[in-house]
């Protein structure tokens, strides 16, 4: 399979910096090899942004812009579009790409990220990119992304979020998001816990992005960055949950995100989003999207 590999080395705007240190990181750790090991054939394609001044929200939702273009040209070219990204907040280029095609996402996430600009205590934007993502909150700028439509709130499937903000939590119990746990993971197995939630989604879209924050994973085992939790998914548990979600719906994109290498002391975390894009080549779908 052709794989293009999206790299968006950016954290709020700031190059290289922090979790925009991740995506290179990996490309360095032999991300390209161990996927033409497994047979397939990647191209990176950098994505950097031309602004002559970084600010977090003008540079990420231009960067989102620069992302959907490029995962639309992974479509023209029926490669499997895999975006490595600093923030969640790329999903909603990556998914703004996949247009017209019906999407549906299954967010792996240690948060939330369904505050809003009028409930977020931070200000932080990647706490907001559920809510951009389903049409809650900064709507002009998301609409001015090439493709993007907002996804219906019933076609997410968050998995293992066990860290929010108090209204956050109130707002997503109001949704129709569908939240299955780390621990219903732990106690019923990725496809005992996933799989009608996976049913469900496969009846009204035509596949799926998948998000991984990689923080979903237990902070314990791999440190990710400096919202990482502990008592998350073990790595085995997140990979067998990547390949439940393959054997019930399309992946059409992939997005692995928040990597901030200074704290992977151990290579513990780099050894785990390595097979967690090697998993990726083994369930993605290359799809050639119907012009629009
Ligand atoms: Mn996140």
């Amino acid at each position: 399979m052709r794989i293009r590999l999206i790299t968006v080395p950016y954290d709020s705007g700031h190059f290289r910096d922090r979790m925009g240190a991740g995506p290179e990181h990996l490309l360095k750790h032999g991300l390209k090899d161990r996927l033409r090991d497994a047979g397939h054939m990647p191209v990176a394609a950098n994505i950097h942004s031309d602004d002559a001044f970084l600010a977090e929200n003008e540079t990420g939702f231009g960067l989102m812009g620069a992302i959907s273009a490029e995962v639309r040209r992974a479509a023209d070219e029926a490669a499997f579009p895999i975006v490595l990204a600093g923030n969640c907040s790329s999903s909603v280029g990556t998914v703004a790409g996949l247009a017209p095609a019906r999407v549906g996402v299954v967010w792996f996430d240690s948060h939330g990220d369904f505050n809003t600009p009028d409930t977020t205590p931070s200000g932080f934007l990647d706490g907001m990119a559920v809510a951009i993502l389903t049409g809650h909150c900064w709507r002009a700028l998301a609409l001015r992304v090439e493709g993007f439509r907002p996804v219906p709130e019933q076609a997410v499937v968050m998995v293992g979020a066990r860290d929010f903000d108090a209204e956050e939590h109130a707002r997503l119990d109001r949704s129709a998001i569908d939240h299955v746990s780390e621990t219903a993971v732990q106690s019923q197995g990725a496809e005992g816990a996933l799989g009608m939630a996976l049913e469900a989604l496969a009846q009204q879209v035509d596949g799926v992005y998948v998000h991984i924050d990689l923080d979903v994973l237990d902070a314990d085992m791999a440190p990710v960055n400096k919202f990482s939790t502990p008592g998350g998914l073990t790595p085995e548990q997140l990979l067998d949950c990547l390949e439940a979600v393959a054997r019930h719906v399309p992946i059409l994109a992939a997005g692995v995100t928040a990597f901030d290498p200074s704290y992977d002391t151990e290579g513990a975390t780099t050894d785990v989003a390595l097979k967690v894009v090697e998993q990726l080549g083994r369930s993605g779908t290359a799809i050639t999207l119907p012009s629009s």
